[in-house]
């Protein structure tokens, strides 16, 4: 075994929030030769590339930033409660450039493989521009929810009109004006953009899978007191967030909402729907993700919402959620949604009653053997989430294993951030870390830095690899179906559970034990001090 040096001392995957801050830490904090390779054109990653109608952030922007550049958290000022996409890739282009990041990125460059060579302990990765580069540590940067998932409904190469995904929509925008679109989805992504769409199509129609529990998301400008107290406070803030269960500043009620009367409740209720947000999911009461009887309970509060929105109560019955608990899919802030389908150029076609989509044609869609005409489809479908953009990456550990084989079942990792068989490789915000149960940036910042100190260890005790031990992985795995099982999570199609795309395994793949990404944190701060507990090192 040989101990040569690679090209670089690690190569990053992808610049969106992660990226960004990881080169920054291995670069200028540790000193080292990073490369970026990133396929988009600029920085960014999910706000490059989602630039729908209406995309904008769900949690409050004063913590969905990066805290560890104190003087930005001062100076920068958001416009809004949840800023759109625009000003948020606005964002992330100032930091590139005023810590000079883009220097270090290959734009427009996919990596299409990557193989460990275990003769000389390094990364081998190959790109879609011909690049073969070497690298003692491949970090994956490449997000949660960025492998698009684009159903093959048949017939979509006969359509006549244009068709977009949500999550690769034009740059320049789209017209919609005078057109008649159909919108394919009623998850997060499609909440925000069908009211957007609905102003400006000539009629707009949409296709219901499941129907969705959406909360308001009541944006708008921030009280300039209350940005100020902000600022003045953001030490105090970044120690909440990050010590709090999901990343943001949001609690359980610490009671049952089986012990509260009708009308305890229901000012509870009254408050967080009128404070807008995620509040009513991850601030509610503490059974509600538990007890099916107590979460029935704030279902009920949000359909009887639906019904006193959605003037046709026909449509309002299509649209109440059924046959899952509440909060197990991801939450949808909304504006304006409900009140959308009383328009009268909106039209709502229902799988479970107008019958599910069958074809694409010619000229629109056939659904439940009638066809709908359409100049634009609109496919807000989600994404191949968490795993997919891994297993994407076509890498090969020990023997050439790799993560397809290994995650037949569903992935299978050392705290979210690490794979048995796969040296020297970390994935950020991975499966099996709080990862996209929580305030993205919280968990992202708190990988990268325990991923910094890692290597910062390595280097100083002179260490050439680490790998997870194949026990502790078996035994974190089983730790994170333990933590899911215990909750309603597990019994819905969502795509936290993976029942989204055809084939892959129902396995639940956020890791929401040690009560969130504080206890998390905790426990990953535990293992590296304690050596390193559950990593073999050489
Ligand atoms: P989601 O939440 O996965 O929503 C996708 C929607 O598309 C959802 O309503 C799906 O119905 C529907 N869908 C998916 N495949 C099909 C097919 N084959 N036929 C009909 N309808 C389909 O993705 P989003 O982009 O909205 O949100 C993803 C995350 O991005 C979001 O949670 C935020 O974290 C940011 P289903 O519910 O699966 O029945």
């Amino acid at each position: 075994m040989t101990d040569a040096a690679g090209d670089f001392d690690a190569v990053v995957i992808g610049a969106g929030f992660s990226g960004l801050y990881m080169l920054k830490s291995l670069r200028d904090s540790l000193g080292l030769k990073v490369r970026v390779f990133e396929a988009g054109d600029s920085v960014g990653g999910t706000w490059y590339w989602n630039r729908y109608p209406g995309a904008r952030c769900d949690s409050d922007a004063y913590i969905y930033c990066f805290t560890w550049d104190k003087q930005l958290l001062q100076d920068w000022q958001w416009s809004e409660r949840y800023p759109g996409q625009a000003e948020i890739l606005r964002y992330l282009e100032h930091v590139a450039q005023r810590h000079d990041l883009k220097r270090d990125i290959a734009f427009g460059t996919r990596v299409t493989s990557g193989a460990f060579d275990e003769q000389r302990n390094l990364w081998v990765v190959h790109t879609d521009k011909g690049d073969e580069v070497t690298a003692r540590f491949l970090i994956a940067a490449v997000g949660t929810l960025s492998a698009t998932n684009m159903p093959q409904f048949e017939g979509l190469e006969r359509f006549k009109g244009r068709w977009y995904h949500t999550s690769r929509f034009p740059h320049a925008g789209v017209d919609f004006t005078g057109k008649r679109v159909g919108v394919v989805g009623t998850g997060a992504t499609a909440v925000q953009a069908i009211p957007e769409i609905a102003q400006q199509a000539k009629q707009l129609t949409v296709f219901q899978r499941t129907a969705n529990y959406c909360v308001p998301a009541r944006n708008g400008k921030v009280d300039p007191e209350v940005t100020a107290a902000r600022k003045a406070d953001y030490d105090g803030i970044v120690r909440r967030i990050r010590e709090s269960p999901f990343g943001q500043e949001h609690y359980f009620i610490e009671k049952s909402v089986l012990e509260t009367t009708p009308e305890e409740r229901e000012r509870e209720f009254d408050r967080m729907w009128d404070a807008g947000g995620f509040g009513f999911w991850i601030a509610n009461y503490q059974d509600m993700f538990f007890d099916q009887q107590a979460n029935d309970i704030c279902a009920d509060y949000l359909k009887r919402k639906i019904r006193s929105t959605v003037k046709d109560p026909a449509v309002a019955e299509r649209l109440i959620p059924k046959g899952y608990a509440y909060g197990t899919k991801r939450q949808p802030l909304d504006t304006n949604y409900f009140e959308t389908f009383n328009k009268d150029s909106v039209l709502l076609v229902d799988a479970a009653t107008d019958g599910a989509i069958e074809a694409i044609t010619e000229t629109g869609i056939r659904a439940g053997g009638k066809e709908y005409t359409l100049d634009i489809i609109v496919f807000a479908t989600g994404f191949d989430a968490m795993t997919g953009p891994l297993t994407a990456l076509n890498l090969q550990g020990r023997g050439g294993c790799t993560l397809t084989e290994e995650w037949e079942h569903g992935p299978r990792t050392y705290l979210g951030v690490a794979m048995a068989g796969f040296p020297n490789l970390f994935t950020i915000t991975g499966p099996q870390s709080p990862s996209v149960l929580s305030n993205m940036p919280v968990s992202i910042e708190q990988h990268v830095e325990w991923i910094t100190d890692c290597i910062d260890t390595m280097r100083r005790e002179g260490r050439t690899t680490i790998e997870a031990t194949p026990q502790a992985q078996d035994e974190w795995v089983a730790h994170v179906a333990e933590a899911a099982a215990g909750t309603l999570m597990t019994g819905t199609n969502s795509w936290y559970m993976g029942a989204n795309i055809p084939g892959k395994p129902r396995v639940f793949l956020p890791y929401l034990g040690e009560a969130g990404v504080g206890g998390y944190r905790r426990k990953c701060d535990e293992v590296a001090a304690d050596g390193y507990a559950g990593f073999a090192l050489t």
